[in-house]
Protein backbone atom coordinates (compact mmCIF):
# COMPACT_ATOMS: atom_id res chain seq x y z
CA UNK A 1 0.00 0.00 0.00
CA UNK A 2 1.23 3.63 -0.76
CA UNK A 3 1.85 5.62 2.23
CA UNK A 4 1.80 9.23 2.06
CA UNK A 5 2.25 11.98 4.11
CA UNK A 6 -1.03 12.41 4.89
CA UNK A 7 -1.73 8.83 6.15
CA UNK A 8 -3.47 9.19 9.66
CA UNK A 9 -1.20 7.43 11.06
CA UNK A 10 1.96 9.42 9.88
CA UNK A 11 0.45 12.55 11.03
CA UNK A 12 -0.31 13.78 14.90
CA UNK A 13 -2.43 17.00 12.98
CA UNK A 14 -5.89 15.00 13.91
CA UNK A 15 -5.39 13.37 17.42
CA UNK A 16 -7.95 15.23 19.30
CA UNK A 17 -6.75 13.55 22.85
CA UNK A 18 -3.70 14.48 24.53
CA UNK A 19 -1.85 13.11 27.38
CA UNK A 20 1.45 15.22 29.50
CA UNK A 21 4.32 13.69 30.81
CA UNK A 22 3.41 11.57 33.53
CA UNK A 23 4.97 12.37 36.69
CA UNK A 24 6.99 9.05 36.75
CA UNK A 25 8.16 10.04 33.42
CA UNK A 26 9.17 13.79 34.95
CA UNK A 27 10.63 12.12 37.53
CA UNK A 28 13.03 9.77 35.44
CA UNK A 29 14.02 12.84 33.02
CA UNK A 30 15.04 14.55 36.14
CA UNK A 31 17.36 11.83 37.38
CA UNK A 32 18.62 10.28 34.34
CA UNK A 33 18.48 13.48 31.64
CA UNK A 34 16.85 11.06 29.59
CA UNK A 35 14.08 8.63 28.82
CA UNK A 36 13.48 6.03 26.18
CA UNK A 37 10.63 5.83 24.61
CA UNK A 38 9.69 2.33 23.33
CA UNK A 39 7.80 1.48 19.93
CA UNK A 40 7.21 5.18 20.03
CA UNK A 41 6.71 4.28 15.81
CA UNK A 42 4.73 2.25 14.72
CA UNK A 43 6.53 -0.27 11.83
CA UNK A 44 4.59 1.57 8.80
CA UNK A 45 6.43 4.37 10.69
CA UNK A 46 9.48 3.08 10.76
CA UNK A 47 8.93 1.85 7.17
CA UNK A 48 7.86 5.15 6.04
CA UNK A 49 10.98 7.10 7.86
CA UNK A 50 13.50 4.98 6.60
CA UNK A 51 12.28 5.31 3.03
CA UNK A 52 12.65 8.77 3.17
CA UNK A 53 16.18 8.75 5.02
CA UNK A 54 16.98 6.63 2.75
CA UNK A 55 16.03 9.03 -0.17
CA UNK A 56 18.64 11.75 1.26
CA UNK A 57 21.27 9.71 1.25
CA UNK A 58 21.01 8.38 -1.96
CA UNK A 59 20.53 12.15 -3.34
CA UNK A 60 23.97 13.13 -1.60
CA UNK A 61 25.72 10.78 -2.88
CA UNK A 62 24.24 11.07 -6.28
CA UNK A 63 25.31 14.72 -6.09
CA UNK A 64 28.91 14.23 -4.59
CA UNK A 65 28.16 15.69 -1.32
CA UNK A 66 29.18 12.25 0.37
CA UNK A 67 31.37 9.27 -0.64
CA UNK A 68 29.99 6.24 -1.31
CA UNK A 69 29.73 3.77 2.21
CA UNK A 70 30.47 7.25 4.09
CA UNK A 71 28.12 8.40 6.52
CA UNK A 72 25.53 11.13 6.00
CA UNK A 73 24.63 14.25 9.21
CA UNK A 74 22.58 16.10 7.23
CA UNK A 75 21.60 19.34 8.97
CA UNK A 76 17.85 20.98 8.90
CA UNK A 77 15.97 17.64 8.64
CA UNK A 78 12.34 19.03 7.63
CA UNK A 79 14.11 21.32 4.85
CA UNK A 80 15.84 18.69 3.68
CA UNK A 81 13.75 16.08 3.88
CA UNK A 82 9.73 17.40 4.28
CA UNK A 83 8.57 13.68 5.01
CA UNK A 84 9.87 14.49 8.21
CA UNK A 85 7.38 16.89 9.00
CA UNK A 86 5.41 13.74 11.01
CA UNK A 87 8.13 13.65 13.36
CA UNK A 88 8.27 17.25 14.50
CA UNK A 89 4.88 16.80 16.79
CA UNK A 90 4.25 13.08 16.80
CA UNK A 91 1.67 12.15 19.30
CA UNK A 92 3.50 9.89 21.59
CA UNK A 93 6.93 11.79 22.10
CA UNK A 94 5.94 15.64 21.19
CA UNK A 95 4.01 15.81 24.66
CA UNK A 96 6.98 15.01 26.33
CA UNK A 97 8.50 18.31 24.77
CA UNK A 98 5.77 20.89 25.42
CA UNK A 99 5.46 18.99 29.20
CA UNK A 100 8.73 19.91 30.17
CA UNK A 101 9.28 23.56 27.67
CA UNK A 102 5.96 24.27 27.43
CA UNK A 103 4.10 26.01 24.62
CA UNK A 104 6.32 28.47 23.42
CA UNK A 105 8.67 26.89 21.32
CA UNK A 106 10.14 25.56 18.18
CA UNK A 107 13.05 23.68 16.92
CA UNK A 108 16.43 25.27 16.51
CA UNK A 109 18.67 22.46 15.21
CA UNK A 110 17.84 19.05 13.85
CA UNK A 111 19.82 16.38 11.48
CA UNK A 112 19.26 12.78 9.53
CA UNK A 113 21.80 10.45 10.40
CA UNK A 114 23.02 7.12 8.41
CA UNK A 115 26.26 5.85 9.48
CA UNK A 116 27.15 2.51 7.64
CA UNK A 117 29.23 -0.11 9.36
CA UNK A 118 33.09 1.43 9.53
CA UNK A 119 35.39 -1.57 8.15
CA UNK A 120 38.74 -0.12 9.58
CA UNK A 121 39.34 0.75 12.97
CA UNK A 122 39.37 4.75 12.83
CA UNK A 123 41.85 7.27 15.18
CA UNK A 124 40.42 8.01 18.50
CA UNK A 125 38.54 11.06 18.86
CA UNK A 126 37.14 12.33 22.30
CA UNK A 127 32.97 13.17 21.28
CA UNK A 128 31.52 13.67 24.38
CA UNK A 129 29.75 16.35 24.87
CA UNK A 130 26.58 18.57 25.97
CA UNK A 131 23.89 20.28 23.41
CA UNK A 132 24.04 23.80 23.19
CA UNK A 133 27.14 25.06 21.76
CA UNK A 134 28.18 28.26 23.33
CA UNK A 135 25.44 28.03 26.16
CA UNK A 136 28.00 25.84 28.09
CA UNK A 137 30.48 28.67 27.90
CA UNK A 138 28.41 31.80 28.44
CA UNK A 139 26.01 30.73 30.72
CA UNK A 140 26.25 31.02 34.61
CA UNK A 141 25.09 28.64 36.76
CA UNK A 142 25.64 25.00 38.51
CA UNK A 143 24.34 23.35 36.45
CA UNK A 144 23.04 25.72 33.74
CA UNK A 145 19.57 26.21 32.75
CA UNK A 146 18.10 23.16 30.61
CA UNK A 147 17.10 25.78 27.89
CA UNK A 148 16.48 23.16 25.08
CA UNK A 149 15.53 19.09 24.84
CA UNK A 150 16.26 16.71 22.09
CA UNK A 151 14.17 13.99 20.47
CA UNK A 152 16.38 10.63 18.60
CA UNK A 153 14.19 8.48 16.84
CA UNK A 154 15.47 4.96 15.71
CA UNK A 155 15.02 3.78 12.26
CA UNK A 156 17.46 0.97 12.44
CA UNK A 157 18.33 -1.55 15.25
CA UNK A 158 20.83 -0.67 18.26
CA UNK A 159 19.17 -3.24 20.06
CA UNK A 160 22.51 -4.71 20.91
CA UNK A 161 25.83 -2.34 21.69
CA UNK A 162 28.59 -1.93 19.28
CA UNK A 163 25.93 -0.88 16.79
CA UNK A 164 26.96 2.91 16.83
CA UNK A 165 24.67 3.51 19.92
CA UNK A 166 24.19 7.08 21.49
CA UNK A 167 26.67 6.68 24.61
CA UNK A 168 25.29 8.56 27.73
CA UNK A 169 26.55 8.90 31.29
CA UNK A 170 23.21 8.75 33.26
CA UNK A 171 22.55 11.69 35.69
CA UNK A 172 25.28 13.75 33.98
CA UNK A 173 22.61 16.73 32.80
CA UNK A 174 23.57 18.12 36.56
CA UNK A 175 26.91 18.35 35.45
CA UNK A 176 28.97 21.00 34.03
CA UNK A 177 32.02 19.71 33.58
CA UNK A 178 33.33 15.87 33.09
CA UNK A 179 36.78 14.82 32.58
CA UNK A 180 38.31 14.60 29.42
CA UNK A 181 41.83 14.88 27.01
CA UNK A 182 43.69 17.88 26.84
CA UNK A 183 43.36 17.13 23.10
CA UNK A 184 40.05 15.39 21.02
CA UNK A 185 42.56 13.25 19.68
CA UNK A 186 44.36 11.80 22.52
CA UNK A 187 43.17 8.68 23.64
CA UNK A 188 41.43 8.62 27.17
CA UNK A 189 39.03 6.05 29.49
CA UNK A 190 35.34 5.89 28.81
CA UNK A 191 33.87 8.29 31.21
CA UNK A 192 32.68 6.30 34.32
CA UNK A 193 29.14 4.92 34.70
CA UNK A 194 28.86 5.48 30.74
CA UNK A 195 26.59 3.16 28.97
CA UNK A 196 25.47 2.67 25.26
CA UNK A 197 21.67 3.33 24.57
CA UNK A 198 20.04 -0.42 23.21
CA UNK A 199 17.00 0.46 21.32
CA UNK A 200 15.09 -0.91 18.98
CA UNK A 201 13.72 0.56 15.53
CA UNK A 202 10.91 2.73 16.12
CA UNK A 203 12.08 3.29 19.85
CA UNK A 204 12.64 6.90 20.62
CA UNK A 205 15.03 8.79 22.63
CA UNK A 206 14.17 11.93 24.92
CA UNK A 207 16.80 14.08 26.35
CA UNK A 208 17.93 16.78 28.09
CA UNK A 209 20.46 19.10 26.20
CA UNK A 210 23.51 19.19 29.14
CA UNK A 211 22.86 15.43 29.36
CA UNK A 212 26.45 14.45 28.53
CA UNK A 213 26.54 11.98 25.59
CA UNK A 214 28.17 10.87 22.12
CA UNK A 215 27.99 8.88 19.31
CA UNK A 216 29.79 5.72 19.03
CA UNK A 217 31.71 4.10 16.00
CA UNK A 218 29.40 1.88 13.90
CA UNK A 219 31.82 -1.57 13.98
CA UNK A 220 28.39 -3.75 13.27
CA UNK A 221 27.33 -5.15 10.07
CA UNK A 222 24.26 -2.98 10.57
CA UNK A 223 23.94 0.60 8.90
CA UNK A 224 22.82 3.06 12.08
CA UNK A 225 19.76 5.47 10.86
CA UNK A 226 18.47 8.44 13.06
CA UNK A 227 16.75 11.57 12.38
CA UNK A 228 17.18 13.89 15.56
CA UNK A 229 15.35 16.82 16.89
CA UNK A 230 16.19 19.71 19.28
CA UNK A 231 13.41 21.92 20.74
CA UNK A 232 13.86 25.30 22.60
CA UNK A 233 11.65 28.15 23.56
CA UNK A 234 11.44 31.03 20.74
CA UNK A 235 13.27 33.31 22.28
CA UNK A 236 16.25 31.00 21.60
CA UNK A 237 17.28 31.84 17.42
CA UNK A 238 16.95 28.54 15.28
CA UNK A 239 19.89 27.36 14.05
CA UNK A 240 18.67 25.23 11.36
CA UNK A 241 17.77 26.26 7.73
CA UNK A 242 14.10 27.26 8.03
CA UNK A 243 12.27 24.81 6.07
CA UNK A 244 9.82 25.63 3.13
CA UNK A 245 11.10 29.37 3.54
CA UNK A 246 10.71 29.68 -1.17
CA UNK A 247 7.46 27.20 -0.64
CA UNK A 248 4.42 29.04 0.72
CA UNK A 249 1.83 27.01 -0.36
CA UNK A 250 3.72 24.11 1.05
CA UNK A 251 3.86 25.62 4.68
CA UNK A 252 0.11 26.64 4.52
CA UNK A 253 -0.44 23.11 4.39
CA UNK A 254 0.90 22.37 7.63
CA UNK A 255 -0.64 22.51 10.71
CA UNK A 256 -0.87 25.86 13.12
CA UNK A 257 1.26 24.15 14.95
CA UNK A 258 3.58 22.56 12.76
CA UNK A 259 4.09 26.11 11.35
CA UNK A 260 5.01 27.34 14.64
CA UNK A 261 7.63 24.69 15.24
CA UNK A 262 9.44 25.46 11.72
CA UNK A 263 9.41 29.50 12.43
CA UNK A 264 6.64 30.16 10.50
CA UNK A 265 4.41 32.07 13.02
CA UNK A 266 4.69 35.62 13.84
CA UNK A 267 5.89 35.95 9.76
CA UNK A 268 3.70 38.56 8.03
CA UNK A 269 2.29 39.98 11.04
CA UNK A 270 2.80 44.12 10.24
CA UNK A 271 5.43 46.87 12.65
CA UNK A 272 6.64 45.67 15.39
CA UNK A 273 3.93 42.99 16.23
CA UNK A 274 6.33 40.34 13.97
CA UNK A 275 9.16 40.58 15.96
CA UNK A 276 7.45 40.67 18.96
CA UNK A 277 4.92 37.37 18.23
CA UNK A 278 8.32 35.27 16.77
CA UNK A 279 9.53 34.97 19.94
CA UNK A 280 6.51 34.77 21.76
CA UNK A 281 4.74 37.74 23.04
CA UNK A 282 0.95 36.64 22.92
CA UNK A 283 -0.15 33.35 23.76
CA UNK A 284 -3.13 33.59 22.29
CA UNK A 285 -2.14 33.60 18.80
CA UNK A 286 0.60 30.93 19.20
CA UNK A 287 -0.56 27.84 17.79
CA UNK A 288 0.91 25.39 20.51
CA UNK A 289 -0.98 27.80 23.28
CA UNK A 290 -4.22 27.36 21.83
CA UNK A 291 -4.10 23.57 20.73
CA UNK A 292 -2.97 22.88 24.25
CA UNK A 293 -5.76 25.54 25.33
CA UNK A 294 -8.25 23.43 23.65
CA UNK A 295 -7.62 20.43 25.19
CA UNK A 296 -7.16 21.64 29.16
CA UNK A 297 -3.67 21.28 29.45
CA UNK A 298 -2.43 24.40 30.59
CA UNK A 299 -1.76 24.41 34.28
CA UNK A 300 -1.10 26.60 36.56
CA UNK A 301 1.57 25.40 38.82
CA UNK A 302 4.20 24.76 36.07
CA UNK A 303 5.43 28.19 34.37
CA UNK A 304 6.14 27.06 31.11
CA UNK A 305 2.56 25.63 30.53
CA UNK A 306 0.94 28.28 32.68
CA UNK A 307 -2.15 29.76 31.10
O1 LIG B 1 24.33 10.29 17.04
C1 LIG B 1 24.43 10.11 18.24
O2 LIG B 1 24.36 8.99 18.78
C2 LIG B 1 24.70 11.28 19.14
C3 LIG B 1 24.03 12.49 18.62
C4 LIG B 1 24.53 13.72 19.28
O3 LIG B 1 25.61 13.83 19.72
C5 LIG B 1 23.61 14.84 19.35
O4 LIG B 1 22.47 14.70 18.92
O5 LIG B 1 24.00 15.89 19.90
Amino acid sequence: MAITSDDQRLTSADVTTTTAMTAEQRAKFEQDGYLIIRGALTPTEVDYYTTAIDRVYAEQQASGAIAPGKSMHVLSAVANCHDAVGLIDHPVTFPLVWSMLGWNVHIYHSHLDVHPPIKEKVPFRFEWHQDGGRQNRELEGQPRERLSVKLAYWLSDVSETGRGNFKVIPGSHKTNWIDGPPRRDIEWPEPEGSVEVCASPGDAVFFDRRLWHTRTNNYSDITRKGMFFAYCPRWIAIRDEIAGIDEPEWVESLSPVRQQLLGHVGKGIPGELEGDHSWGHYPKTTPLYGWLDERDMLVYDNPPLRK
